[in-house]
């Protein structure tokens, strides 16, 4: 009967992980074509703990809305490199925690 009254409190500390965002920005090396964009869109889109992806050829980014705990950036940049690409420089655009 005690872990009932549990259980509230802890899908309230996980919905607060949930909501504990971050946006990176990650230059990268390689992308030509339409279809680089397509592979790096699929094979973010797969990627779990990530919420948006956004890739810019014509920049040369990807911009990904993650999880503040995972995906790491380590795991970000194998995943580019798996892809065929050489991942450049990875910026923190956004932590949630620090929005006004
Ligand atoms: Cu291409």
């Amino acid at each position: 009967m005690k872990n009932l009254l549990l259980l509230p409190l802890l899908v309230a500390v996980a919905f607060s992980f949930s909501v504990n965002a971050k946006t990176i920005e990650v230059e990268i090396h390689g992308m030509t074509c339409a279809l680089c964009v397509d592979s790096l869109n699929r094979k973010f889109n797969k990627m779990q703990g990530v919420s948006k992806v956004d890739v810019s050829m014509k920049m040369k980014k990807v911009r990904l809305e993650i999880d503040s705990t995972s995906p790491t950036i380590v795991m970000i940049k194998q995943a580019i490199l798996d892809t065929g690409f050489m991942p450049i420089k990875v910026t923190l655009i956004s932590d949630d925690q620090a929005k006004e």
